[in-house]
This record gives structure tokens, sequence and C-alpha cells, in this order.
């Protein structure tokens, strides 16, 4: 298996801790030609990042890679038993890819334009809100979906302590609702996750120190 990613990017943070928490070993590599290539438009026509090569079967897209390797490794799962369940695992997963993580991606212009930051408290309201509502939706047990990993904490795991130091970053720290402190805590004592996300995280500090403007 390969996984084709960057240290500091998101979606390939998310398939890696999904790939760790299922015991699959994996090389990782940098898009050939880098994510917004038209070489690698060759091989993921939207030019995304991430993406996998399961012997010579290349799939992108975060979502999809992660319910292809449900299907592949059924012995290792990340979704509960019942359809309920599943089902309530896969709305966190889309309110994490399609509610949440663009709210924080908005904040990343502001990082480097400081005279861009009187938007700060207008974009940083839009997360908010988007996060009490994961807050309402989700069941911490204490992952975000009961007592062990799923798919929906793959991408949160990420996005939220991302959001947390890019609003450091911007001055006006997070703080996340109450809900998430034994998630958080689980996620801090969790050594799979913490190795899957070690290269992320110290990515991140280095982007986040290289965009401040001088
Ligand atoms: N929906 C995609 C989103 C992936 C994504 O946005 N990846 C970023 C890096 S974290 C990227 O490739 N951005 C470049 C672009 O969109 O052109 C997924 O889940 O894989």
């Amino acid at each position: 298996m390969i996984l084709y990613g960057l240290p500091v990017s998101t979606y390939t943070a998310k398939v890696r801790l999904a790939l760790c928490w299922r015991g699959i070993a994996f090389e990782e590599r940098e898009p050939p030609g880098g994510y917004r290539s038209l070489a690698w438009q060759d091989v993921v026509p939207m030019g995304t990042i991430p993406a996998i090569d399961d012997q010579g079967f290349l799939l992108a897209e975060s979502e999809a890679i992660l319910e292809y390797l449900e299907e592949r490794f059924s012995d290792r799962p990340l979704l509960p038993q019942g359809p309920q369940r599943r089902a309530q695992v896969r709305l966190l997963a889309r309110m994490h890819d399609l509610h949440v993580e663009p709210k924080v991606r908005a904040l990343f212009p502001l990082l480097r334009q400081p005279q861009e930051r009187d938007q700060l408290p207008q974009l940083k309201a839009a997360l908010l809100e988007k996060i009490a509502g994961l807050a309402r939706t989700a069941r911490p047990g204490p992952y975000l979906a009961g007592p062990e990993p799923t798919l929906a904490d793959c991408g949160f795991a990420v996005t939220l302590p991302l959001a947390e130091r890019v609003l450091n970053t911007l001055g006006s720290p997070l703080k996340l609702p109450g809900v998430f402190q034994p998630w958080l805590a689980a996620l801090a004592a969790d050594r799979i996750a913490q190795r899957a996300l070690s290269s992320w995280s110290s990515a991140t500090d280095a982007w986040l120190k290289a965009v401040q403007p001088q």
C-alpha cells in the first residue's frame, strides 16, 4: 500500500490515521510532480491529495479511501455494527468534510494577510457554529461515536487541533466545547494516533511559523 500525500496535508493525515488505526503497513510518497502539477492530474484528475495505490489500484478522495479500506480490510473495522450506528459515523464524517473543515480552511488567508484579519470575528463565529453542531451530534465515549475509534474520528483528530493552532496563531484562541475534552484526552493517550499524527503536527507547526508575515 502506498499513501500519496504531504506531511502538512489535513486529508493525508486523516487517511494516515485510518491506516495506522487499522494496522495496515504502508509506504508514504509525495505526489510525483507535486499535487497541483499536470503530472499528478494525470493520476488524480482533481489534482488533490491524498490518494492510495493498493497493488496498482489507485484511489483518491479521503472518504472513498476510508470506505474502501473498510471493505478491503474487513477484519479491522472502523465502522461499528448495525445500520444506524454506521450511518451515525458516516454522518459525522461528512460533517467533517462538508461543514467543519472548510470553515477552518477559510481562516488560512488571514495567516498570510494581516489586512484581512478584520474578517476574523465573522469567520471564527462561522466555525464555532459548525463546532457547536458537531457537539450536539457526536456522543463522545470517549471517541466521537463510542468507545473505539471510528471513521468519524479520523478527520476531526486533525482538523480540531488544526483549528486550535490556527486561531492561536491569529491571537484568538479557540475554546472547544467541554464535550470534546474526554475525546481530546483519549487522543492524547492514544499512542497509535500520536504516532500517526506526529509528522502532520511538526509540519503544521513549521507551516504556521513560515506563513506569519515578517
Ligand atoms: N475532498 C478531498 C479533499 C482533499 C484536499 O482538499 N486536499 C488538499 C490538501 S489537504 C489539496 O489537495 N488541495 C489542493 C487543491 O485542492 O487543489 C479529500 O477528501 O480527499
